[in-house]
């Protein structure tokens, strides 16, 4: 196995096992990245770039980061900002998203801001809560929990709580509502405020690079379709191609092939109008990566 220098070589936290754990190492692989096994170590080299993957718990992440142990981590917004970690955020990355929201029993007596005046809020976010209400000028209890917040109020541990939501199912379950939105959040990228040498400087804007070609690709769809040549310059209108698509003449005569790459949500929203312009044949292909 090469061995890495430590001068030039990036060391990236990952979250070890959790929500993010998955789409992460994906993300590194679309990249093209290759990784022995990553449930075997702490301590991930890749096979292919200076780079290896230190899989730890999401919370130590920031930390981690801006101390300088990591020279970049992969983790939610919620932590880097409750943590109030010190480290530059590169990139929003899209996953993981979810919403820090005030949340309060079904028929109880909290219905609006004021209300909460003296009381007990339950979270894992103490940091974001506290400020959330010291800005509204209302007085809380802060009620510390490190899991399982949504079951606070049933306990009367507190009287409402602040807890990360996506879906809202847990919330419902709970017989809780969501009444106020703290922080959105997302996953991702930052990096350490330490210094870096100019070769890990320039690793890490590399990758960067490939990050956004990978974020773009994601979103792209490589189209090919047929049409008679007369509806070119029409269906050329109805496609906001990346550059001009690329126009082939067909065996059949008078017809051509039409190649171009759209977002992956204008492709549904126009795919009836192209039909509509005589377009046939339409097929859709994932792309890998996009370097504009
Ligand atoms: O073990 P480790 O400390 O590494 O992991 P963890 O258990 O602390 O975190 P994990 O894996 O649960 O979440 C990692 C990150 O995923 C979070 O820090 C967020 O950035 C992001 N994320 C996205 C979420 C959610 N969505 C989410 N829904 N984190 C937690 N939840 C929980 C929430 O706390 C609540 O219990 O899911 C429940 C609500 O979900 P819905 O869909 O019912 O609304
Ligand atoms: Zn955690």
């Amino acid at each position: 196995m090469r061995t890495l220098d430590s001068t030039t070589s990036l060391r990236i936290a990952v979250q070890k096992s959790g929500r993010l754990t998955d789409k992460t190492l994906k993300l590194l692989e679309g990249i093209g990245l290759k990784f022995d096994d990553y449930k075997r170590s702490l301590l991930v080299r890749c096979l292919n770039f200076d780079v290896e993957l230190l899989l730890i718990r999401d919370d130590d992440i920031p930390e981690y980061v801006q101390d300088g142990v990591c020279d970049l981590g992969f983790v939610g917004a919620n932590v880097v900002a409750e943590d109030q970690a010190d480290v530059t955020i590169l990139k929003g990355l899209e996953y993981g998203v979810c919403r820090l929201s005030v949340a309060v029993p079904k028929n109880g007596d909290i219905k609006k801001a004021e209300d909460f005046e003296g009381k007990k809020i339950a979270t894992s976010y103490p940091v974001l809560t506290r400020n959330f209400f010291e800005e509204k000028g209302i007085n809380v209890k802060i009620v510390t929990l490190s899991g399982s917040v949504e079951i606070a109020p049933r306990l009367e541990i507190a009287d409402a709580i602040t807890d990360l939501v996506s879906t809202g199912g847990t919330l419902k379950a709970n017989g809780l509502v969501e009444i106020d939105k703290i922080f959105d959040s997302e996953t991702q990228l930052v990096k350490t405020n330490k210094p870096l040498s100019d070769g890990k400087q320039a690793l890490i804007d590399k990758f960067l690079q490939r990050i956004e070609g990978y974020q773009r690709a994601e979103k792209s769809r490589y189209i090919m379709m047929n049409a008679p040549q007369e509806s070119v310059e029409k269906i050329k209108k109805i496609i906001p191609s990346l550059r001009s698509p690329t126009v082939m003449p067909l065996a059949d005569n008078g017809m051509v092939a039409i190649h171009t790459v759209i977002t992956i949500t204008a492709f549904w929203d126009l795919m009836e109008e192209l039909k509509a312009a005589g377009a046939t044949g339409i097929v859709m292909l994932p792309i890998e990566s996009m370097i504009v």
